[in-house]
């Protein structure tokens, strides 16, 4: 049993990654609900994300996605989140909002709209050249509607090419950090669809390609877990885009839909050794506060990481051993659910007053007045989304 005292250690060191457009309007393809005092450019989203860093005290970096957040002076915007008490981090590519990639953008079959899409990868390394980022996380909508569109494996020829293509790019310490998803937008075939269709390419590319499992990219009844258990087995696991779903890829609050499932998750990282200080995974939210204001969305989506977190945490690992070993089977379940069953906001609320912070977050910033602040400034310009 980690114990509480090793729990709170594991627990402070804890970092979590928050997506910058989780701050625009976002929405689906029936309607966007603009919010009043949604940020008008990077620098506002950066500004927010702050705000859930100084309230839970364990997100202290923002990921950009590019075009959503392209700047003229990357160091800028660099010495604005650091003036606010956080860092830049992955670099999101975006090949899936252009005209032209319709038929797909690196495996498409023109090598002009292949060339185009490859430009694009090699922009946002620049970027991370100028963010001082590790990670270029790449997500391909690339795929088909129908059977016959195009030629399978043709098209994982063109995604292997371009994926050395940008592996080479990449310097020091740089990773490429590969997602998965079922389907959408393509609805036959996706060129990405799952971990082991990633897995596969990374293992080509080398020992700095990662896969990053979103926790909404499953068929539904998919054992996530699994995955990730396998993964870090192969140590090829190198992000999480955290959210979580009811039915498709709905991008809702992490630990919202199936807090269970994130608790079993997040116990095959800590059995894996995932949360230690120096774990070479990126724990990063992924979600689209359609309906909910934004920065408390983004709040409560942490809280329920740390929640989760420090369940698996206490899991008594001896007693777990001992049950499995023993073919206890109800025995073996029963200590992973007293964890789970386990109430862990009292000890999260002492971590945070142990650290200075109010030890409720979602009040403390209610209480702050950033929020009327933002409705009172934020008057006029093009409210940030995704363009789409
Ligand atoms: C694709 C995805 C990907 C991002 C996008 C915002 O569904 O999960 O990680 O680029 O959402
Ligand atoms: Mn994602």
């Amino acid at each position: 049993m980690a114990g509480r005292e090793a729990a709170k250690n594991v627990l402070r060191a804890q970092r979590i990654e928050l997506p910058s457009w989780a701050f625009g309007n976002s929405g689906t393809r029936f309607k966007v609900f603009a919010q009043q005092g949604v940020p008008r450019d990077p620098f506002e989203k950066v500004a927010d994300a702050a705000q859930v860093h100084r309230f839970t005290g364990v997100a202290p970096s923002v990921a950009l996605h590019i075009p959503w957040d392209q700047v003229a002076d990357y160091a800028a915007l660099g010495r604005a989140a650091a003036d606010a008490g956080i860092a830049l981090g992955t670099v999101n590519a975006n090949v899936f909002q252009d005209d032209d990639y319709k038929l797909g953008s690196v495996t498409n079959p023109d090598p002009a709209v292949r060339r185009k899409a490859l430009d694009h990868l090699f922009a946002c390394v620049d970027v991370m050249d100028l963010t001082g980022s590790r990670d270029l996380k790449l997500w391909f909508s690339d795929g088909t509607n129908y059977p016959g569109q195009d030629d399978i494996r043709a098209r994982q020829d063109r995604l292997a090419e371009a994926l050395s293509a940008v592996y080479e790019r990449l310097s020091g310490d740089q990773r490429l950090i590969l997602e998965y998803k079922l389907f959408e937008p393509a609805f036959y075939t996706t060129d990405v669809p799952d971990w082991g269709t990633a897995y596969a390419h990374c293992l080509r590319l080398g020992e700095r390609a990662r896969v990053c499992v979103d926790t909404g990219h499953h068929a539904p009844g998919t054992n996530i877990e699994f995955i990730v258990a396998f993964l870090l087995r192969e140590q090829k696991l190198g992000a999480f885009d955290f959210n979580s779903r009811f039915y498709a890829d709905d991008d809702l609050m992490v630990g919202a839909a199936d807090p269970f499932q994130l608790f079993r998750i997040l116990f095959e990282v800590a059995r894996a050794g995932g949360l230690a200080a120096d774990s070479q995974i990126a724990f990063m939210l992924d979600q689209c506060h359609n309906i909910e204001p934004k920065i408390p969305g983004q709040i409560r989506s942490v809280m329920n990481v740390q929640e989760a977190t420090a369940k698996a945490l206490l899991v008594d690992t001896e007693a777990l051993a001992a049950a499995q070993a023993a073919g206890d089977v109800l025995g073996a379940n029963g200590v992973l659910m007293d964890a789970f069953n386990t109430d862990v906001r009292p000890l999260l609320a002492e971590l945070r007053e142990e650290g200075g912070l109010d030890p409720d977050p979602m009040a403390a910033y209610a209480r702050s007045g950033y929020a009327e602040r933002i409705v009172a400034e934020r008057v006029g310009g093009t409210q940030a989304g995704w363009g789409a």
